[in-house]
């Protein structure tokens, strides 16, 4: 009978190698097998007939051999499927791999980083303060009186009579300057309140403002200073002028204006023709806002100057629309 079983294994190995992946071949080796009726069931009934010691170890042997075609066969069912699978879906191992979403910095930031950086390179500290902050320090002290226009309470949020959302960064110098004693230079970035709203007014918007003070700083300072930011912020080759102007808290002040970028200069829509645009207020620090932070005017002098970082952005890349920096929209914010 163990010859029996040995030949019936043989055959059955045979048939599955034969069965060549044919699924429906291999469940007829199954059948033919492993069934109810199959070559082993009959061989199991075959052991009923043999003595007592006989039949143990005999369907010991009949056990195993099910066992291993068992495994065979269910190997050779795996392995048909998985062909079938790799024959039916095609799978191309050189489509590049799903790139991970990785964030980034704010345009904005990125720009306020950008004039960080630049400035830092020529000795300014970057400095911060409070975005509510007093009257005092947001107007007061930077001579701007109580019946200046900015005071208006169309351009201001008054948190009470005497506590403001600061409109500039110029406060946060103003308590640098009572803190400190000269030679200060400092640039004060951050984010800034206007009651203000419509397509390119934003009522929180960011600014960057510089200050240099000490002994002998005067407007050539600027000058150098302020032609040296634009050529690094916007290449050397990138013209640029003063124009005369008028701030509260500087004496004499400028504008400065760089070629357009859109047109180098030549006339276009966004310069309205003009070949200009403003991108920063400036000027030699007023005596009176000295004398509210205890210097002495007549031995210190300084430059100080601000810009809206929104516009630089916008100028550095092109952009035209100013609401885009705050709609978050990925499709705009993923192209930086
Ligand atoms: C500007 C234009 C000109 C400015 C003045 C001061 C301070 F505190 F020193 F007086 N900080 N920033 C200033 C001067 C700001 O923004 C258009």
């Amino acid at each position: 009978m163990e010859n029996e079983i040995r030949s019936l294994l043989e055959t059955a190995s045979r048939l599955i190698s034969g069965a060549q992946d044919d699924i429906k071949a291999l469940e007829q080796v199954r059948v033919r097998y492993l069934g109810r009726k199959g070559e082993f069931a009959a061989l199991f009934k075959g052991l009923v007939a043999l003595p007592d010691d006989e039949r143990r170890r005999v369907g010991k042997v009949l056990n195993e051999a099910k066992v291993e075609l068992e495994a065979l066969l269910n190997g050779a069912m795996d392995l048909s499927r998985e062909k079938l699978r790799s024959r039916t879906q095609f799978f191309d191992v050189t489509i590049p791999g799903r790139r991970p979403l990785t964030g980034h910095l704010h345009p904005i930031t990125q720009t306020a980083v950008e004039i960080g950086r630049i400035f830092s390179g020529l000795g300014f500290e970057t400095v911060e303060g409070p975005e509510i902050e007093l009257d005092y320090y947001n107007f007061e002290a930077l001579n701007i009186p109580r019946d200046h226009p900015a005071r208006d309470m169309q351009d201001t949020f008054y948190i009470s009579e005497d506590v403001v959302l600061r409109t500039h960064t110029s406060p946060i110098q103003v308590r640098v300057m009572e803190k400190r004693r000269p030679p200060i230079r400092i640039i004060a970035p951050g984010r800034t309140y206007r009651c203000d709203s419509d397509v390119t007014h934003t009522p929180m918007f960011h600014q960057v403002e510089g200050l240099m003070v000490g002994e002998n700083i005067s407007f050539g300072d600027l000058k150098g200073i302020l032609t040296v930011f634009v050529h690094q912020m916007f290449g050397p080759h990138v013209g640029l002028r003063f124009r005369p102007s008028f701030f509260p808290f500087t004496e004499p002040s400028a504008e400065v204006d760089i070629q357009c970028v859109m047109c180098r200069g030549a006339g276009c829509r966004v310069c309205s023709q003009t070949g200009w645009l403003e991108i920063l207020g400036s000027g030699m620090v007023d005596p009176e806002v000295f004398k509210m932070v205890g210097y002495d005017p007549e031995t210190v002098t300084g430059f100080a100057f601000g810009m809206g970082i929104e516009r630089i952005a916008m100028l550095k890349y092109g952009i035209d629309d100013l609401r885009l920096f705050f709609e978050n929209d990925l499709r705009f914010l993923r192209q930086f």
